[in-house]
């Protein structure tokens, strides 16, 4: 029998008794090579379409930075559609993976659907290797150097993680795709930090003025994308999202260090709370609801740009003012201005228009400003309290975390 023949009954064979075809490691590599072209080729559809519809295989998604706000909602999301899930985590002395320890397999676990591995976005090496071993369906690129402030700090490092990082990415797969012959759909993280000064409504049409070196680097990431997808095909969606928050935002962004700062007020655990500009406004959403819409950009057809925000700004007076009405505080005799909060260029507003998210994605947010507030409040409010039962009973209570000067 002809090789190729060979290929095709084996190819038949594994998807109806395993369903798993994707890995090339179960087949001789020729003889996987010859199926792929037999399912590309002869079927006309994605290799892996071709797979599940005759196998009904689980996809496998990378997700980098999965220790983040994001990603641990995205976890939870795409094991709950059924996915095999592999995150990357940077090694640590500490852990980093708080929020995603509810959902943690553990390696010894039979039918594990969430695998870790170790890599970084500044280590090309390493990236190609973890696609290699997964074989991934989809990969969402969510890591990042995320802070804004922090990026006029480390401009260098920023750029190094958020737009050579996406690069190194981007090449890793596109090598990948014409070795093992499959599609790969990337989600990019995107930013309405590209917008920048641009005056709103922004939508998919606005032009791009980043303020920031993170603002820089994410255009950098959102034009390789769209050069990765002209030059060589591949399937790059870039999410343009706005700021969307959480219980599990990071205690450094202003909605998060507000609703932490305000509850620990609220009982006696904090006196005072040190802002920046308090004049500057977002399109603030929930980071539950932006996850289902990156999901959404890998299952479109073709790759695209899509922006996802309420449609709705407020200003940090305003955010103040929903938290402590939630508290039942007031907030202007605690909170001062400290300048070292300031940015040396500012982002003054930003509202985005994501009518083209509702109409070819199907999207809109759910959770409305003032839920999201409530449920960062709620969430805080458990946290101060539980603090303050330690120091009522006599224990020594440190907060974690610490502020540097820049
Ligand atoms: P977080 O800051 O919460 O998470 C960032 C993640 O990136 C963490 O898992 C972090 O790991 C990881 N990371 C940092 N550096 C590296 C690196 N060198 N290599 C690999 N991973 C790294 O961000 P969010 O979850 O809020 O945001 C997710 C993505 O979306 C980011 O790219 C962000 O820039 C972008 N974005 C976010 C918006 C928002 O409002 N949240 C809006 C628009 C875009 P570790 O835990 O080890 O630090
Ligand atoms: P942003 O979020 O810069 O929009 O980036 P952040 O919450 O840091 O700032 C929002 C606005 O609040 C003002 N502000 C302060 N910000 C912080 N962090 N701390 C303060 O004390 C403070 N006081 C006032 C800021 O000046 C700013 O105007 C977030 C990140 O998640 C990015 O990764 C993401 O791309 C964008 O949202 C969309």
């Amino acid at each position: 029998m002809e090789i190729e023949s060979i290929g095709k009954v084996l190819a038949v064979f594994y998807v109806m008794v395993q369903g798993d075809l994707g890995r090339r490691e179960n087949l001789p590599s020729r003889i996987c090579r010859r199926t792929s072209d037999f399912f590309i080729k002869c079927r006309r559809k994605p290799y892996n379409d071709c797979i599940r519809d005759a196998g009904g295989a689980m996809k496998k998604a990378i997700v980098t930075g999965i220790t983040g706000q994001d990603g641990s909602y995205l976890t939870e999301l795409l094991l709950s559609k059924g996915y095999e899930v592999h995150g990357i985590i940077r090694r640590s002395s500490t852990f980093s993976t708080e929020r995603i320890d509810h959902i943690y397999q553990d390696p010894h676990e039979e039918k594990r659907r969430l695998i870790l591995h170790y890599g970084d976005l500044q280590d090309g090496t390493g990236l190609r290797r973890i696609i290699e071993r997964v074989v991934p369906d989809e990969v969402y690129n969510l890591g990042a150097q995320s802070h804004v402030r922090v990026s006029f700090d480390q401009p260098e490092y920023t750029a190094d993680v958020v737009a050579t990082g996406s690069l190194r990415l981007f090449e890793a797969i596109r090598d990948f795709e014409s070795v093992a012959l499959k599609q790969v759909r990337v989600y990019q993280a995107g930013s309405s930090e590209m917008f920048g000064s641009v005056p709103p409504p922004q939508n998919e049409d606005t032009p791009f003025h980043p303020r920031s070196p993170y603002g820089v680097s994410k255009v950098a990431a959102y034009h390789y994308g769209v050069n990765y997808r002209e030059a060589y095909g591949l399937f790059v969606a870039n999410g343009i999202l706005f700021n969307h928050e959480s219980p599990r935002r990071g205690e450094t962004f202003v909605t998060r260090k507000i609703t932490r700062a305000l509850t620990r007020i609220k009982l006696g655990l904090q006196k005072k709370l040190y802002l920046g500009n308090l004049d500057a406004r977002r399109d603030w959403g929930f980071a539950g609801d932006y996850v289902e819409a990156m999901w959404a950009m890998l299952q479109q057809p073709k790759s695209d740009d899509y922006v996802v925000a309420t449609g709705e700004s407020r200003s940090i007076r305003d955010l103040l003012d929903e938290a402590a009405k939630a508290l039942e505080v007031e907030w202007t005799n605690v909170v001062e201005t400290d300048p070292r909060y300031f940015r040396p260029a500012e982002v003054d507003h930003l509202e985005g228009d994501a009518s083209k998210a509702a109409e070819l994605l199907d999207w809109r947010p759910k959770v409305t400003f003032q839920e999201l507030v409530k449920m960062m409040v709620d969430h805080d409010l458990e946290l101060a309290q539980r603090e303050k039962t330690l120091k009522d009973a006599g224990f020594d209570v440190v907060p974690q975390g610490r502020q540097t000067d820049g």
